[in-house]
């Protein structure tokens, strides 16, 4: 029951919140309340993304919030980026990541290291959702090792020549425009723009997924791809490039992940207070609340975590490796609260009647993209005895 959703705040954080955050939030939140929730079950238990949600994604800021107004994007601070992730995220991880991926591993990139034109081309379409995009980075064989990507291109002069493969890219099966992440014939890393309908180009759907059911996968093949020169983003090169955007997608996944934990803690909190057992209601017996209370801490600790990260991502001083520690332990604490909060529901937890089963599910992946939970781990590890453990 979507419409009895009450969000949990336990330390007041609302006190910390400008007007414009809570005014986002709001509109945010009652728009999931009323265009996701009540259909998102449905498209998730058929595995089919529901394109009628993409017009109203662009009007809540879910495309591009902190991008600015003069490239067609909201001019958002950070936080409110984190609380539209948190609100969506609420309704669906998979709903969630289609704005992660459109807003900062398609947007970011362009307005950051494109050129004024590819900005005015692309940007504003992409705030809309007119047009759809997606981010090929993880390849078959190089997922956490993205340095080692074999996806090349060669210059011909008048233009490139691409060649390769990427795997598991959210939006692939729909994309309009794919921003590739491929190396060049020294090897150095670049951003390409690539568009559907380009010779040798094609999306193959992922099928079988038990996760993210409502986001669509696929594949990104490029078989003598012909990329004008004018289609590679120039304002940098290397790794950094896009770990620059996988930061700022990981922050808004720290958000997003406590929404997917308020929306199972909500649901369960309800179902305890009115499940009558053995004549009286199940949240009275102490096992019960020790799961609930466990619950509500760890969400507000998330919390705190969180909105602090949002602040120095507002000044400019978060450092990759807290965007790690929050993305990690927020993740975590979301597939934890999910799986005790099925547990609370008993059979009724395993159904499509309440959103936890699709939740914990979905969280599998959320666990694992954007950096899996070992290599932030060991991100965090890198950055505090400054001897990294990956190779
Ligand atoms: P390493 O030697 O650490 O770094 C190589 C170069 O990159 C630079 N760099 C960064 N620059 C800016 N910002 C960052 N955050 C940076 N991180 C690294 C670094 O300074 C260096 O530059 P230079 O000039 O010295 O060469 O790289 P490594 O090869 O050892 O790898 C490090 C590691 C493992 C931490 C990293 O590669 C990693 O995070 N792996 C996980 C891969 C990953 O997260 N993939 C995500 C794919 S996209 C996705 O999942 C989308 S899901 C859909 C959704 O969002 O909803
Ligand atoms: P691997 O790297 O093979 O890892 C397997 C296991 O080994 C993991 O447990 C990992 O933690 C562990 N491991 C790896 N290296 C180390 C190490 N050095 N030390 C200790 N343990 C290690 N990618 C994109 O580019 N764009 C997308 O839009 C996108 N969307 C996705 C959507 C979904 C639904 C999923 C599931 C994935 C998506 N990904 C996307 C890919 C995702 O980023 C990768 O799956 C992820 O980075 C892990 O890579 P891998 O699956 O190849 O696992």
């Amino acid at each position: 029951r979507p419409d009895l959703f009450q969000a949990p705040d336990y330390y007041n954080l609302d006190d910390l919140l400008t007007e414009e955050h809570k005014l986002v939030r709001d509109s945010a939140r009652a728009w999931v309340k009323r265009e996701v929730s009540p259909i998102i079950e449905e498209y998730a238990q058929r595995a089919e993304f529901p394109k009628q949600i993409i017009k109203g994604l662009g009007e809540i800021g879910g495309f591009g919030p902190y991008i600015p107004e003069q490239y067609g994007g909201a001019g958002l601070d950070q936080i409110s980026y984190g609380l539209i992730m948190q609100e969506i995220e609420r309704g669906d991880s998979g709903v969630r990541s289609t704005s992660s991926v459109q807003s900062s591993l398609v947007m970011y990139p362009i307005w950051k290291f494109g050129t004024e034109e590819q900005r005015m081309k692309y940007l504003p379409k992409l705030a809309t959702g007119e047009f759809m995009g997606c981010f090929g980075l993880t390849e078959p064989d190089y997922g956490s090792n993205p340095s080692g990507m074999v996806t090349n291109f060669k210059d011909m002069g008048d233009h490139y020549l691409l060649n390769g493969a990427k795997m598991w890219i959210s939006n692939a099966p729909f994309a309009d425009v794919a921003v590739v992440w491929a190396k060049n014939e020294e090897g150095r890393i670049h951003g390409l723009i690539v568009e559907r309908g380009m010779e040798g180009f094609t999306t193959p759907e992922t099928h079988n997924k038990w996760s993210l059911r409502a986001s669509a996968t696929g594949e990104l093949i490029f078989d003598n791809v012909k990329v004008p020169k004018e289609n590679l983003l120039p304002g940098k090169s290397g790794l950094g490039a896009p770990m620059m955007c996988l930061d700022s997608a990981r922050y808004g996944i720290a958000w997003g992940a406590i929404g997917a934990a308020m929306d199972c803690y909500d649901t369960a909190l309800r179902y305890a207070k009115e499940r009558v057992q053995f004549d009286k209601p199940i949240a009275g017996f102490q096992l019960q609340q020790k799961k609930l209370a466990e619950m509500i801490t760890e969400i507000t600790k998330a919390q705190l975590l969180t909105w602090r990260l949002g602040v120095l991502r507002n000044e400019g001083n978060a450092t990759t490796a807290q965007i790690s520690m929050a993305k990690r332990n927020n993740v975590n604490m979301a597939i934890e609260i999910a799986r005790e909060a099925r547990q609370i529901l008993g059979g009724m937890g395993i159904t499509g009647e309440y959103s936890i089963m699709r939740h914990s599910m979905n969280l599998e992946s959320v666990i694992t993209y954007e950096g899996t939970h070992d290599i932030h781990l060991l991100i965090t590890g890198a950055d505090i005895t400054g001897i990294p453990a990956f190779k």
